[in-house]
Order: structure tokens, then C-alpha cells, then sequence
């Protein structure tokens, strides 16, 4: 039944608008054909991990498709931030922003390095770059910026002050392949870019990731790093871990590769689409981001002006489940609120409250998008009314 006034949303009595829940992150699937196929040939040579002919096809695409010269394919992305900081063989504080997914700063954690916040410019949701230098002390070994929904965060520029202050400068670019700043694919900056294959990211291989660098010794070194150290059968040639992806993800990291262009053309008409239908919205602001450059539009962001938590719990009620990633800010969750003198990031406190991501991907229709930005026009039709019944 569509929906005409504020009565007939799920929160005031009416049936939710979605009977199968619409999600953030639905996994994007690939040809399913292709894909068995290249499970049969994984049976067929009972080669399952450990740099099996897939992986290295997969990574050889990889590196093709980003423009560099090494590409590292991980087990996540989390693993390979931690191996990358591993492999840098520094100790003391990686400045990481405040506002991203814990990911980002427990990897840091993990490896018994201490993540120092730096607060996000409000405009772009990235780190910014003043607040950064201004933290950096004798005790700051590498910068760790974040292409927050995909947008690149001013690369050359965390180059010079890497290289102005003797740092390892790594990007956190989980959200960002395919990605460009100013015609560059994403991949090529500071010493590495890492990014997530996660089942939720537009770009899967169930669960997976890789590091991109043009650095041969580093890659050399990742290489060992992530299988035990292992130079040669029987010769172990450092402490490694296991980081290695399988040949199942790298099959799906191929098959998604082939879909890559069609995925990101529906990212992208509903990223349009949601700018358009939200723009006359009183009390909501969507992010348009570059559209001239190319993105993956994997997240859909809105910014809501009041009353954000009232309308996520309305659009629940819908079995819409939008999320308010990354609330409430790094600094402000445990274990890092506890350990450490109270920080203020202002900018990340006051972005985690207003935003909401919407839901995209080949598992939504341009009829959904259209039914969500519909439900969103009458929920905030009524902000005293929506915050009565959902405050
Ligand atoms: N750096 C950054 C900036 C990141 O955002 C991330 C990960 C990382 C590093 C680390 O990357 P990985 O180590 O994961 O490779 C998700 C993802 O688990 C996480 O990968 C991602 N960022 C983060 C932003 O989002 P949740 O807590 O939102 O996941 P979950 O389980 O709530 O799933 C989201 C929605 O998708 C749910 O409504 C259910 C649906 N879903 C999920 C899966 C897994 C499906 O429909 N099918 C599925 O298979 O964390």
C-alpha cells in the first residue's frame, strides 16, 4: 500500500512498507554460473588456499585494475592493517580519525600501537589534515587517514606531511575500490593502501581484502607476513601470521570484478536517485559527493538536522534498517573512553549524530529508493508528532 500521510507510516499504526527487510551493505552477487564454474574447476584440482592459481590470476587483476605495481590480497582488511603496521616495525601513536569504523583504530590497538583521534573536517567527513599535524608528537610514528565512503582524503597532501615529519602514511581505503581522486585510481598513495572485500562493501569476496603499493620490498615483506613467514617449503625466514585469502573469495573477487562497471552503475542511479527525491526535504541533507569523479557510491549519506535517532527507529519500523555508522565516534567507545583523558572531536560528535546511512546496492530497486525517501518526507512531515511516538 503506498503511503500518503503521516497515519499511514508503521510507527502511527499502519503495515511496515517492506514485508523483506531492506538492508545497508546486502552483499552484491555476481553471475552465479561464472561463479560455479570456477568452484567446479576449485574441486576439480582440490586447491583450496595458499596462493593457488586463482589468487594469483585475482591479484594480477587487482593490480591491472588499481594501477600499481603490487597488490597483496589478505584474508580482511583488518588483517591487513595489522600487518602492515607490523611490517613498518615502529613503535608509539598512529593518528587515525575519529570518526570511521573501530576497525581502523583497534587494528592499530591490536599490534600495541596507541591510535591518537584526530577530528574530521564536518564538510567531508575526513580527517582533517590541520587538526592531524597539530597532533603529531615525538612519539607519532605513522598517519593513518581514511577515504570515508569513498571519498579520497586529499592523498598528496598527508604525502607531504608524512614525508615532512618522517612517517609511515598509510590509507585506510576500505570503503574506496575503484575510487579516484583527480583521475588517479586509489591504490598508489603513501607507502599502502588497504582495502575491505567484506561481504557488506560493493566490491566482496565474502570476506577478504588486499594491500595496494608500489613499494617491491614492502610487498615482499607482506607476502611473508601473511604466510607464517614462509620463504621457501621448510624455510621460515620471519614471525608471520596467516593472513592468506582462499581460492573460494578469489573465484568471487573475479566474478565481481567481470560485474564491477554494471555494480557501480547502480550505486550510482540511486545515489542520484536519493539526491533528488531527498533535496526538497525540509530537516535532511544528502551527500552528493563527486559525481564527475569516479566513486563507488557504496554508501548512501544523509545528514539528518534533528531528531535522527526518531526517524532511524521510524524507518526500522518499516523494516527499512538504516544505520548510523560510526556513532558515536571512536573516542567516545569503549576501550578508548576509558583508557585516556576525556578528547573532545567536535566535528566527529556532532557528525555522528546527524548521520544516516541509506540503504543501496543490486539488491534495492529504484521503486525502493523511491519508497524510502517517501517514508523519510512523512516521517519529518511531522517532527513533533515522529519524536512523541519515538523519542
Ligand atoms: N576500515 C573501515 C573504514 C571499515 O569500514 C572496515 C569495515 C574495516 C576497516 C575492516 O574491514 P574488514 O576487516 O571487515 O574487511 C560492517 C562490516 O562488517 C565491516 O566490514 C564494515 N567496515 C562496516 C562498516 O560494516 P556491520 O556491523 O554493519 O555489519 P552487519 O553484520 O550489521 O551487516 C550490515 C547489514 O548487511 C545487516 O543489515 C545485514 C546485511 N548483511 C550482512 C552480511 C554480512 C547481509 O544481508 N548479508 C551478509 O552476508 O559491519
Amino acid at each position: 500500500m503506498a503511503k500518503r500521510n503521516f497515519s499511514d507510516l508503521a510507527i502511527a499504526g499502519g503495515p511496515p512498507a517492506f514485508e523483506e527487510t531492506l538492508h545497508v551493505g546486502r552483499p552484491n552477487l555476481p553471475d552465479r554460473e561464472t561463479f560455479h564454474r570456477l568452484v567446479d574447476d576449485i574441486f576439480d584440482r582440490r586447491w583450496l588456499s595458499n596462493r593457488g592459481p586463482l589468487l594469483v590470476q585475482f591479484e594480477k587483476e587487482l593490480a591491472t585494475h588499481l594501477n600499481v605495481s603490487h597488490v597483496v590480497a589478505v584474508c580482511n582488511a583488518t588483517v591487513a592493517i595489522e600487518v602492515l603496521l607490523r611490517v613498518m616495525g615502529r613503535r608509539g601513536e598512529v593518528l587515525v580519525p575519529g570518526f570511521t569504523f573501530v576497525a581502523t583504530a583497534h587494528a592499530v590497538e591490536w599490534m600495541g600501537l596507541k591510535p591518537v583521534f584526530v577530528d574530521i573536517d564536518p564538510e567531508t567527513h575526513l580527517m582533517d589534515l590541520a587538526d592531524a599535524e597539530s597532533k603529531i608528537s615525538d612519539q607519532t610514528v605513522a598517519v593513518m587517514p581514511v577515504h570515508l565512503w569513498g571519498e579520497p582524503c586529499r592523498p598528496p597532501e598527508y604525502e607531504l606531511l608524512a614525508k615532512r615529519h618522517r612517517l609511515g602514511l598509510f590509507f585506510d581505503a576500505a570503503h574506496a575500490f575503484s575510487c579516484e581522486h583527480q583521475g588517479l585510481r586509489l591504490g598508489r598513495f603513501g607507502d599502502a593502501e588497504v582495502f575491505s572485500f567484506h561481504a557488506t562493501k560493493t566490491f566482496n569476496t565474502f570476506e577478504g581484502g588486499a594491500i595496494a603499493t608500489n613499494d617491491a620490498n614492502l610487498a615482499r615483506e607482506l607476502r611473508l607476513a601473511i604466510n607464517f613467514g614462509f620463504s621457501g617449503v621448510d624455510q621460515v625466514s620471519a614471525v608471520g601470521t596467516n593472513g592468506k585469502l582462499n581460492e573460494i573469495s578469489a573465484a568471487m573477487g573475479l566474478c565481481q570484478l567481470a560485474n564491477l562497471d554494471d555494480t557501480l552503475e547502480i550505486n550510482r542511479r540511486h545515489q542520484i536517485n536519493y539526491s533528488t527525491l531527498l533535496a526538497p526535504i525540509n530537516g535532511i541533507v544528502f551527500r552528493t559527493d563527486r559525481l564527475d569523479e569516479r566513486r563507488n557510491f557504496q554508501y548512501c549519506v544523509a545528514e539528518v538536522d534533528y531528531a535522527r535517532d526518531a526517524l532511524l527507529r521510524a524507518l526500522h519500523a518499516e523494516n527499512i534498517l538504516a544505520r548510523r555508522y560510526f556513532f558515536p565516534g571512536l573516542h567516545r567507545v569503549e576501550p578508548y573512553v576509558s583508557q585516556r583523558p576525556p578528547v573532545s572531536l567536535p566535528h566527529t560528535e556532532a557528525v555522528a549524530d546527524r548521520v544516516l546511512i541509506l540503504p543501496t546496492g543490486t539488491a534495492i530497486s529504484d521503486a525502493d529508493v523511491e519508497t524510502v525517501a517517501e517514508i523519510i518526507r512523512l516521517a519529518l512531515s511531522d517532527v513533533e508528532r515522529l519524536t512523541a511516538l519515538c523519542g
